[in-house]
Parts: C-alpha cells; structure tokens; sequence
C-alpha cells in the first residue's frame, strides 16, 4: 500500500501500538519518533492512551519530538496506511466523539474494532480499560526493579529506627512488598484471563489490547491474548508479519538504546544514520 519505501524501513502487514502517554514527560516519544520512522505497515491500530488528557492534565508537557510523533502518524495515513485511533481512559475525550463515526486525516476513531490476520484469525481490538475492575494494584510494583527493592529496604531500616523510638513495633517492608508484588502478578493474571474470556465469548480468536504496559503474546484459555505493551515503561509493538505471524517488538533491546541517555545526545548520536522519512 505504501507505495514508495525506503529500503531500511521494515514493512509489515499490520502495527498495533497503545499506551504513548503523548504529553507527558514519561512518553518515549524519541524512541517512538525512531520506530515509526524505521517501520512501515498497511495497517496501524493506535490502542489508546495516545494523547494523555490533552484538555485535563495539569502538567501538559509537549516537545518537539511529541509534534514529530503525531506528524509521521498523520504522514502514514495520508501516504495509505489504514489507521485505527481505539481511544483508550487517558484519551476518553475521544470516546464522546465515538457515535459521530469520525475520520480526523484519513485516522478512524473507533471503540473496538476487528482484525483479521492473514492466516485468517479474527482479533477483537480493544484498550482493556473496561477490565479496570480485575487490575486493582498498583502496577508499577509489578516492575519493582532490583535496585529500587534494595534503595526501599535501606530505607526502610532508618524508617523502623525512628519507629523503635517512637514506641511503636517493627513493621516489615520487604514482606509488605512482596505481597504487593504478589498481589500486583495476580492483578496481571486476573487481566489477561478476563480480555481473553471476552474475546472467546464473542468468538474472537484472540483478543489485541494495552492499558496496564505489560507486553505479552501468550494463549490464555484457548484463545490467543496480545498485549501491545507501551511507550512509557517498555517500548514495544506487536507486529503482523505479511504471513498472518504475529511479534512483539521490543524496540530498545533490539536497537541497544538507553533509557538512562539523555535525550539530546540520542537524538544527536542517531542523526548521523538517519533514515528518510517515510512520506
Ligand atoms: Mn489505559
């Protein structure tokens, strides 16, 4: 459908992304400008969390490289792709828009939608935010790495000093963590299984979704459940290769990018293999 690619953009027959938090400073929105520039589909499903509360947020924070985002998704409707927008709770604005049955250029709005894989799988297309109910932890304890365990832990221990002198008992962050983190891979398991439940009870062959930044390709229950993952934590995609095969991209471990470059000197450092825009 694109007509015209150049050569080291990788093309694929379909790209799922959601969770970019534009408008925020959590959003990678260099790695995304990156990714979106390599890569070339017939179709791009944005499932939702695109633009993070563009009329709510206190703390709206918009750069150069978020502008750029929005632009080469715009670039790639104009130039053919089919974009789906699935708004997602931080874009919710959009879900008013909904009945109007919008086409902002040439993007879709849609609630839910379809997806038909080459090898014939029909995917339900949702954010998964519906599920809210079964996700009640914080998620980011999910992720707890190492080194913020450890940092807790020490401080935890000046914490329990002053509590001892205060008269007041010993109280255990580490197990307090440990059931949350417990809690939290529950709180997964409960969402994964909940979006899948729903996929097979339409007959859906498996079910596309984002929401709580936990990539994910696995079969749950007999039918398949992809979770896109997202732009903040993680930055990862699911792709459709043009044989129906389905992958999760995680964009920063194949091109060895840093999260902890400043993004300045990343932008300087890729301009030198710059690839041309796709359109
Ligand atoms: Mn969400």
């Amino acid at each position: 459908m694109n007509a015209v690619s150049p050569p080291d953009v990788q093309r694929y027959r379909t790209v799922f992304i959601s969770d970019l938090h534009l408008g925020t400073r959590g959003c990678r929105s260099d790695f995304l400008a990156d990714f979106l520039r390599k890569t070339s589909s017939e179709r791009l499903f944005l499932v939702g969390d695109i633009i993070d509360g563009w009329r709510l947020r206190k703390s709206w924070f918009w750069d150069e490289s978020h502008d750029e985002v929005i632009r080469l998704i715009l670039a790639k409707a104009s130039a053919g792709t089919e974009v789906t927008y699935i708004p997602g709770n931080h874009d919710e604005m959009l879900r008013d828009w909904l009945p109007m049955g919008l086409e902002i250029g040439g993007v879709r709005l849609l609630r839910n939608a379809e997806h038909v894989t080459a090898d014939g799988r029909r995917l339900l297309v949702m954010h998964g935010d519906e599920f809210d109910s079964v996700v009640r932890y914080a998620k980011f304890l999910a992720h707890l790495g190492d080194w913020a365990y450890t940092t807790a832990l020490s401080l935890n221990r000046w914490f329990n000093a002053i509590r001892r002198r205060l008269g007041y008992p010993y109280w255990s962050l580490s197990q307090w963590l440990k059931r949350q983190v417990k809690e939290a891979v529950k709180a997964i398991d409960r969402f994964e299984t909940a979006l899948a439940g729903e996929a097979k009870r339409r007959g859906f062959d498996g079910v596309v979704c984002g929401h709580i930044h936990h990539a994910e390709m696995r079969e749950v229950g007999g039918v398949l459940y992809l979770n896109d993952g997202d732009w903040v934590e993680s930055c990862t995609a699911l792709v459709e290769h043009f044989d129906g095969r389905l992958e999760l991209l995680d964009w920063v471990a194949i091109n060895r990018l840093s999260f902890f470059t400043p993004r300045e000197q990343q932008r300087r450092a890729q301009g030198s293999n710059r690839v041309p825009e796709t359109a």
